[in-house]
């Protein structure tokens, strides 16, 4: 309750950087969740904007609140998008991908001029890492892409359990796009870039949760108050 209102607060401070006539990315997961809903208040007002979801789950969300949507083939540049983060470091280096989204997220943020993070004070960390990492798989060769996806980071210096993430059932959890998630819990990621990179290298893996050098500016709400970051 306290940690969402945090939340809350983090989105509220984001909800000022929205500009009539701007085309945002609306992120995904419980903060977003409030920048979606303080968007919908704004169009509510008459504010003129067009949204593109980084999910299904926003996009219901959206249509709910009436807020105008379009699809990255009709507006393929964004001025913003507002997203929240599984943990994030100093340089604004996150981890994301906690909610099962983070290819459509990577691809709304690369796609926008600006990428705010929105998150409560837990999720800042010294070294990423605490959070496991996700990354998004093909079904196809699954085994051989987990066991290349641990031989890859353990060569760029992670090492740790990875799991398939687990959906309704037994069954196992799938993505928007049709794909698997497996989580790394790699404990400490002394090396983001060098991870990402090894994980390129997997044919099988599609997009991992890192996202380096998208975010420019994270609003974070905690006991002391809303800060701003920037790298
Ligand atoms: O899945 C995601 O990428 C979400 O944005 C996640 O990173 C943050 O979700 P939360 O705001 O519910 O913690």
């Amino acid at each position: 309750a306290k940690v969402d209102g945090f939340k809350a607060a983090a989105a509220q401070a984001a909800v000022e950087l929205v500009k009539p006539g701007m085309r945002l990315g609306l992120g995904t997961g419980s903060t977003a969740y409030h920048f979606v809903e303080a968007v919908g208040v704004l169009v509510r007002n008459g504010l003129d904007v067009t949204c593109v979801p980084t999910s299904e789950a926003t996009r219901s969300h959206a249509e709910k609140l009436r807020i105008p949507l379009s699809s990255l083939d009709e507006t393929p540049q964004l001025d913003l998008t507002v997203d929240g983060a599984d943990e994030l470091d100093d340089q604004l280096r996150l981890i994301k991908g906690g909610g099962g989204a983070l290819l459509r997220e990577k691809i709304v943020a690369t796609a926008s001029d600006r990428m705010v993070v929105i998150a409560d004070a837990s999720k800042v960390s010294e070294t990423l890492g605490s959070h496991p990492l996700p990354v998004e798989v093909v079904r196809f060769g699954l085994r051989a892409t987990m066991r290349l996806v641990e031989a890859l980071a353990a060569e760029a210096g992670c090492e740790g359990d990875i799991r398939l993430r687990a959906g309704q059932g037994d069954l196992p959890f799938v993505t928007d796009q049709g794909n698997l998630i497996v989580d790394c819990a790699f404990h400490k990621i002394s090396e983001p870039e060098v991870l990402a990179f090894a994980l390129k290298r997997v044919p099988g893996v599609v997009e991992h949760g890192l996202f380096l050098g998208l975010a420019d500016l994270a609003i974070i709400a905690g006991p002391g108050g809303v800060k701003a970051m920037r790298r």
